[in-house]
């Protein structure tokens, strides 16, 4: 391996931080038993959700985050199994779900596998009621054009209406397509680039980000991205959502 001369294509500024792979630093956690987690995204940025990645390895296990916490996890590699209720449900690469608050669950896993996980307090809104837990693969989800355009499609992957109050979208750019503006908005973003890659205009910086780099992008951080190479890219991007900014 070559040594490393103190270089690393992440970034932090004072409204957006790109984490690359190249610095992640794994943790072990008390409440997440065989696991190592690489946190991406937390409120120590300024953030008011926390983004992390978690190996697990055989015998791995968590249950339920905080009181009030609502939780959504994607599989990468390997499966887990989520147990609730409802039954036990295997996981496997692609396959998602959304735990709502206060919904007792146990995740657990005797093979090898890697996942990323999203937390935030929910914010409840009097008689919009509660979401209930959702559980998806990528692959379902229809997509739509972004403001009719074909090269930019956008899927859905939580259902919609007042009770959520977060929007968890995929959007896939053919190479050479591109945000068609530069957005300033209320809302943050937590991102996980998927595949491919492209140019992330953040704030007043241009960024060259690929596969498997984490993006917090701060209230009003101005935001714009282009995709090039030969290859589609996508990326998973959370936004709080259906709230006031109050
Ligand atoms: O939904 C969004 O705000 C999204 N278009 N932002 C982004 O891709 N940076
Ligand atoms: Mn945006």
């Amino acid at each position: 391996m070559m040594q490393n001369i103190g270089l690393t294509r992440s970034r932090l500024g004072r409204s957006h931080a790109l984490i690359a792979p190249d610095s992640h630093e794994a943790v072990t956690l008390p409440d997440w038993r065989h696991a190592q987690l690489v946190h991406l995204i937390t409120p120590d940025l300024g953030a008011r959700f926390s983004m992390f990645l978690a190996a697990a390895m055989p015998g791995f296990s968590t249950d339920s985050p905080m009181a009030g916490y609502e939780r959504f996890i994607l599989v990468r590699n390997g499966a887990i199994i989520l147990s609730d209720t409802q039954g036990s449900r295997r996981l496997q690469r692609d396959d998602y779900a959304y735990l709502p608050a206060d919904h007792p669950h146990r995740l657990y896993s005797e093979e090898s596998a890697s996942f990323l996980v999203l937390e935030r307090q929910y914010s409840p809104r009097p008689k919009c009621g509660a979401p209930s837990a959702f559980l998806a693969s990528l692959g379902e989800r229809q997509s739509n054009p972004l403001k009719g355009d074909e090269r930019l499609q956008v899927a859905k992957l939580l259902p919609e209406g007042p009770m959520w109050d977060m929007e968890i979208n995929t959007m896939t750019f053919e190479p050479g397509a591109s945000l068609p503006y530069v957005e300033t908005h209320f809302m943050e973003h937590g991102l996980l680039m998927l595949d491919g890659g492209g140019i992330y205009r953040l704030a007043d910086d241009w960024y060259p980000v690929m596969a498997d780099d984490a993006i917090w992008m701060g209230p009003f951080c101005p935001q714009w991205f282009g995709a090039i190479g030969k290859h589609e890219a996508r990326y998973l991007i959370y936004k709080n959502w259906n709230r006031d900014p109050n």
